[in-house]
């Protein structure tokens, strides 16, 4: 007879899931044993956080959904804070609990049954797209079927799914249960709609492309190259969508619109086409960017594209089928090669102004890029150093830099890592302060057992680094903001892992870097050094917030 977990672990399989992330308990037990059996390989992880952050990791590497399983209670909600933020960043994450056994509980009571809580599923209501509650351990395998669909289906998001434990291990037929998910058929706009987009855009002059993480998620970034050669317009990307036209695409920016220069292709634009994105504040500076003279938006989700900036038009649809659509119409502007040079320039502007300002940041810059070839995968946490990589790095490809903004989630880096790595996509690189390395450092474990190809730099600053440049930013001094550092590189080899240490991230650092990502096994590389956040922090915003 099967039982309920190997009716879930059917359904995941049957979607080619190759790995899943987590921790056990006396209430998922059985699914651990139908997941033995099984081809996915689970990875123990030592939180439950770094369950939901690898299984992010994995889909922001590859844009299909993560699997992570927890056991009742405390289990699911240790994952909340990864699971918010792959909710903020639109992360297809399926995170599959367990609840106390169907028999003992009483709706809207606590009994006190162990691991229990009054309503599991409320917790995650504002951090998940849909809760899929089983209540039939037949049901199980459309169950899985439908969390893995419903969370990739754009706009992704991630899907709870909870199973009371008893029907994990009960004796299950499989049933339909669930309605079969089918392909969801997305809107596309009319013709009358693309006319009106072509007649907009060619009463303007001055053309800005703008592309979002749902420009990423939905694979156009050559779409979008193409607009913009034929619009011959300057595309800039919200943090989400970095690396969408890779290193050298003519028309890419490649710099934020946090700093004035390229700000100013914003602010003299005409017309601006917003491809799948919402216009977030970290990227907008707080909507300190005016609103454009033109706006056409391109996007799954209509109510997303209007609720920050009132576009003229919303072309409702898939981000790469309406892209490309519109291409179609438009007529070549020409154009492109003097636009290229505008932008070389631009770079080298903006780069002498790092340069003269920021010494040491860029020598960091250029040493982590000197070190770090295309096919890796850069996960910056919520630190100095991340927010520089965030910010300027020059990000191979889609997919290749993944960055917490999102929900602003420290200690994400290393955690996320491990599923990024595993996702066979190249190696991963994190990139941690002292301060957001220690919330997974438990996850060296897993790292060391599992073989992960990881390298995990720690750049120690003794201390909450952006929070010392907040207060003193406030004229406050220095309070509650530095930290004792353990000896990292020790931990590390505590646990079997490769590490060193070095002074400073210049020469020293980027040859370090290089050797440990070239050898293809997990290492920690621990920096001494001090940074100053970059212009793309909030303190340090150019624009006055409104
Ligand atoms: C979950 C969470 N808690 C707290 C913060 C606030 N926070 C942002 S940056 C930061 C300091 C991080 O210190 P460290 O990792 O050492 O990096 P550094 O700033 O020193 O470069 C803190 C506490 C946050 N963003 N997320
Ligand atoms: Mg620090």
């Amino acid at each position: 007879m099967t039982s309920g977990a190997e009716l879930l672990v059917r359904g995941l399989e049957a979607r080619g899931v190759p790995v899943a992330f987590g921790l056990p308990g006396v209430h998922n037990l059985a699914a651990w044993k139908a997941l033995a059996g099984s081809s996915i390989r689970l990875i123990g992880v030592r939180h439950e956080q770094t369950a939901v952050y690898a299984a992010d990791g994995y889909a922001r590497a590859t844009g299909r959904a993560g699997v992570a399983i927890t056991t009742t209670g405390p289990g699911a909600a240790n994952t909340l804070g990864a699971t918010g933020e792959a909710w903020a960043s639109g992360s297809p994450v399926v995170v599959i609990a367990t609840d106390i056994p169907s028999g003992l509980r009483r709706p809207g009571v606590y009994r006190g049954v162990l691991h229990e809580a009054t309503d599991q599923a409320a917790m995650f209501a504002p951090v998940v797209k849909e809760s899929i509650r089983v209540s039939d351990a037949g049901e199980l395998e459309q169950a899985a079927l439908r969390a893995l669909e419903a969370a990739v289906a754009p706009p992704s998001r991630p899907v709870y799914l909870e199973v009371p434990t008893d029907l994990l291990s009960a004796a299950a037929e499989a049933s339909p249960g669930l309605a079969a998910p089918g392909e969801r058929e997305l809107s596309f706009p009319t013709d009358e709609e693309l006319d009106r987009a072509v007649e907009l855009l060619d009463s303007a002059e001055r053309l800005l492309v703008w592309a979002g993480g749902g420009a990423l998620r939905a694979n156009a970034g050559d779409a979008v190259g193409a607009l913009a050669e034929r619009l011959a317009a300057p595309v800039l990307t919200t943090y989400m969508a970095r690396g969408l036209l890779g290193h050298y695409h003519r028309c890419a920016v490649g710099m934020p619109p946090h700093m004035p220069q390229v700000g100013a292709l914003w602010d003299e634009a005409d017309a601006v086409v917003a491809i799948g994105s919402d216009f977030d504040g970290m990227t907008t500076q707080n909507w300190a960017m005016s609103q454009p003279q033109r706006l056409i938006a391109i996007n799954v989700d209509p109510a997303d594209a209007s609720k920050n900036y009132e576009p003229d038009l919303v072309l409702a649809g898939d981000a790469r089928a309406v892209t490309t659509a519109l291409t179609e119409r438009l007529p070549e502007r020409g154009g492109v090669d003097g636009l290229a040079r505008r932008l070389d320039d631009l770079r080298a502007d903006v780069r002498g102004q790092l340069e003269r300002e920021h010494p040491d940041e860029v020598r960091f810059l250029d040493a982590f890029a000197a070190a770090v070839p295309d096919e890796a995968i850069v996960v910056a946490d919520m630190c100095i150093p991340g927010y520089w990589l965030g910010g300027f790095h020059s990000v191979s490809g889609p997919r290749k830099l993944a960055y917490p903004m999102g929900w602003g989630t420290l200690g994400y880096g290393f955690p996320l890592a491990i599923g990024a790595a595993l996702a066979g996509a190249g190696p991963a690189v994190s990139v941690s302060g002292d301060g957001g390395f220690l919330y997974a450092c438990g996850e060296l474990a897993t790292v060391a057992q599992e073989r992960v190809p990881i390298t995990a730099v720690i750049v120690d600053d003794g201390g909450y680094g952006m929070l010392r440049f907040d207060q003193r930013h406030a004229g406050d001094p220095p309070f509650g903001v530095d930290l004792e550092s353990p000896d990292f590189a020790a931990l590390a080899a505590s646990f079997g892992i490769q590490a060193e240490t070095v002074d400073g991230l210049g020469d020293e650092f980027s040859t370090a870097l290089r050797r440990q990502i070239r050898a293809d096994e997990p290492s920690v590389l621990v920096a001494r050094a001090a940074l100053e956040p970059p212009p793309t922090t909030s303190p340090r915003w150019y624009r006055r917030p409104r």
